[in-house]
């Protein structure tokens, strides 16, 4: 089989919001592969973050590829303003829309990426049908809505099943893991199949930490 390109996809929720400017300096010098935007409304998940203002900031100043977590009710409605960016990569859950399929073929028509992203209760085989049309499917190994969670260790075996499906099937999309990708749990989620790391606190923003140092530290474990 092709060996992948691992990816690495800071979490801009776990920033230092004062120092923003550095940071993304930071990500540019150490050319992570995304940045990860967790989108919230207070309705799907109880709590907010980041929006549409924060995507175009960062668009205007890097042309890494924004990875966009829609944790948001209708996410149809909201798809033509965060698909608007270059290189985005939108995902949404797929219980929050009536139509996964529609909302898939919605974000394309921005030239966007699209993305399935599945909450820890949720099912690969729930989402089958929709895995030729997609670009990413992006496992959440702990509940959506905050960051600094524990590992929802049922969801290991949802990545590996996601994997083979890859391999049974000749599918194309890249399989994210986002959540308590720990220094611990970065190698079990590797052997089982993931190929775009959401790194938060747990890792390269671990507290007083060098965010260089644990860039590379997180790379060198991917290679
Ligand atoms: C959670 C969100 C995630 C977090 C990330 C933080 O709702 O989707 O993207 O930002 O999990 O990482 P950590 O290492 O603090 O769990
Ligand atoms: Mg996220």
């Amino acid at each position: 089989m092709k060996k992948k390109k691992l990816k690495i996809a800071p979490s801009m929720m776990c920033v230092d919001f004062l120092n923003i400017k550095e940071t993304l300096d930071i990500f540019i010098k150490e050319k992570v592969d995304y940045l990860h935007i967790d989108i919230m409304d207070g309705h799907y998940v109880p709590n907010f973050t980041l929006g549409i203002d924060f995507c175009r900031a960062l668009s205007s100043y890097t042309d890494i590829p924004l990875d966009i977590h829609l944790m948001i009710e209708n996410p149809e409605q909201y798809v033509p303003q965060f698909a608007q960016f270059k290189n985005a990569i939108v995902s949404f859950h797929p219980e929050t829309s009536y139509h996964p399929l529609r909302t898939i073929q919605l974000i394309k028509s921005y030239s966007a990426k699209a993305g399935i992203a599945l909450e820890p209760s949720m099912p690969i085989q729930n989402v089958e049908y929709l895995l030729h049309d997609i670009d990413m499917v992006s496992i959440m190994t702990v509940n959506p809505g905050y960051s600094g969670q524990k590992l929802v260790p049922q969801t290991i075996e949802k990545i590996r099943k996601t994997s083979e499906y890859i391999f049974k099937n000749g599918c194309h999309f890249e399989i994210e893991v986002d959540g308590n990708v720990s220094w611990e749990n970065l190698p079990l989620m590797l052997e089982a199949g993931s190929e775009v790391f959401v790194a938060g606190t747990s890792s390269i923003f671990e507290e007083n930490g060098d965010l260089s140092a644990n860039i590379r530290r997180f790379r060198s474990i991917l290679t």
